[in-house]
């Protein structure tokens, strides 16, 4: 069986290949095909371009939603196996309850379209092991173990080939809760320590986590990213295992930054926003209340006020957004999350364009400074106060001002070299030209009374290369 097994993902492997290097065949002017590797700006260009994502944490975990044994276990909902230390035996039950029957592929997607966003990254597998699509490489899936039967997986990544939403997947390579030589229980198992010494760790690696990404890059069709989490005993001959992986099979797929070695982009910490602009690729997974996981009496969301402020000032530092829902058992998303999300998205369809694709502030000064006593913030950092009335977004011969704080009057641009050459408010359909003013270096725009925006005017500046 084991060695069918290993046939079987060695044919894919090969096959998968085949295919992933004609997708890089270019045609010579002789007719003959050559093939031309992607650059890695050629292999960022979407992630770029797309600056808000969506995150899903969907697993077993939504059924117990928070409360084990009538007792609400604190923390993250999907970490409740190792905060209530669940025995595996107990835990796995849960698959005989998860029968998602309200989840609609078609419904996530549209919702992650109308809230604006470009990608979608779902937990194919979390700490707690179990696979959330129909994995050959171990039983405890989806598809075999719940009366539920079918491959979510599948079926989103086909609502995303409808709606050009890319499709990536989360992976948990390091911790798994479920199997005695994965890194993180150490109360059904040995210490993590014993693990790595006495091959336990690797043995899971080659025969568990290696060959499900193999699956997750062989099944779904093109996969944009793997988003690798908590690297918990990789070192770098592990991680590459996973590299050769992913760049055999969809050698476009990025690889995050939490895999234990270096990836394609940097992941910040979760809900961690840089204080400064970031001058390399980056994305900082989110939060809209306090857990990934689906727990139901989380209620602390964040406003569609904070959620458009985040995103902006996000995008201000040169980073993307990627912000998550969890969704329940029966298969749905919960409808708050819905509703701030979708608001988010009203917002981009008038302003979009001074998000997507847009580059970081030239300025900075907007963003606020460090405090000048030895405060230090609750991470004990160096305390920043930061300032929220405006931000500033940019592409080329452009600079949009997202004014949070309208401004009475004018707003006084700080000192740009080039000139400006003409000023608008984005959501004005007419592109009326507003009153500029040159004062040496800096500049004063005369503003009409009223903001066009409740949240978030977007005031638009052409402007010439000094
Ligand atoms: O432990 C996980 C957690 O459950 C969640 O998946 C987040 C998302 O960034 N990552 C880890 C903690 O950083």
């Amino acid at each position: 069986m084991k060695t069918t097994l290993m046939r079987m993902s060695k044919a894919a492997l090969q096959l998968s290949l085949v295919a992933s290097c004609l997708c890089f065949a270019a045609s010579s002017a002789s007719g003959a095909t050559q093939t031309k590797p992607m650059s890695q700006d050629e292999k960022m260009a979407w992630f770029r371009e797309a600056k808000f994502g969506l995150f899903i944490h969907w697993g077993l975990y939504a059924v117990p939603a928070g409360t084990w044994k009538d007792q609400q276990i604190a923390g993250i909902g999907e970490w409740i196996m190792n905060r209530a230390k669940i025995p595996v035996k107990e835990y796995e039950q849960l698959a005989g309850q998860f029968n998602p029957v309200k989840f609609n592929a078609e419904k996530w997607v549209q919702m992650a379209e109308d809230a604006g966003m470009k990608y979608i990254v779902i937990t194919s597998k979390h700490h707690d092991g179990f696979a959330m699509y129909g994995s050959k490489a171990s039983q405890y899936n989806i598809v075999d173990a719940t009366p539920f039967k079918r491959d979510p997986l599948k079926e989103l990544a086909a609502a995303c080939a409808k709606h050009n939403i890319r499709f990536g997947f989360y992976y948990s390579q390091a911790q798994d809760w479920h199997e005695p030589g994965g890194a993180g229980n150490t109360w059904d198992f040995p210490p993590d320590a014993e693990k790595d010494k006495n091959g336990a760790y690797d043995q899971y690696l080659r025969n568990k986590a290696e060959p499900q990404v193999k699956e997750l890059l062989t099944g779904y069709g093109p996969v944009c990213l793997i988003w690798f989490d908590t690297p918990r005993m990789m070192n770098k001959e592990r991680g590459q295992r996973f590299i050769d992986i992913v760049h055999t099979l969809q050698p476009a797929c990025l690889i995050d930054g939490r895999l234990g070695t270096e990836g394609d982009y940097r992941s910040m910490g979760d809900n961690a926003i840089p204080n400064q602009v970031v001058h390399e690729d980056w994305e900082v997974p989110a939060t809209l209340n306090k857990t990934w996981g689906y727990k139901s009496y989380d209620n602390d969301w964040k406003t569609p006020e904070e959620l458009t402020f985040k995103l902006v000032d996000i995008v201000s530092k040169g980073g993307n957004y990627l912000l998550n829902v969890g969704p329940t058992a029966e298969g749905l998303i919960p409808q708050p999350s819905q509703d701030n999300l979708r608001a988010v998205g009203r917002w981009l369809k008038v302003n979009g364009e001074a998000i997507y694709g847009a580059g970081s502030t030239p300025f900075g000064e907007e963003l606020g400074a460090p405090d000048p006593t030895t405060r230090k913030d609750k991470k004990g950092n160096q305390a920043f106060n930061a300032k929220t009335d405006w931000r500033c977004t940019t592409k080329p011969g452009k600079l949009y001002i997202h004014l949070f704080k309208w401004p009475s009057g004018s707003f006084e641009l700080p000192s740009i070299k080039g000139k400006v050459t003409k000023a608008y408010l984005l959501a004005d359909p007419q592109k009326q030209t507003l009153g500029v003013k040159q004062n040496g270096q800096t500049w004063s725009i005369t503003l009409p009374k009223t903001p066009s925006d409740k949240t978030d005017s977007v005031l638009v500046l052409d402007v010439t290369a000094g």
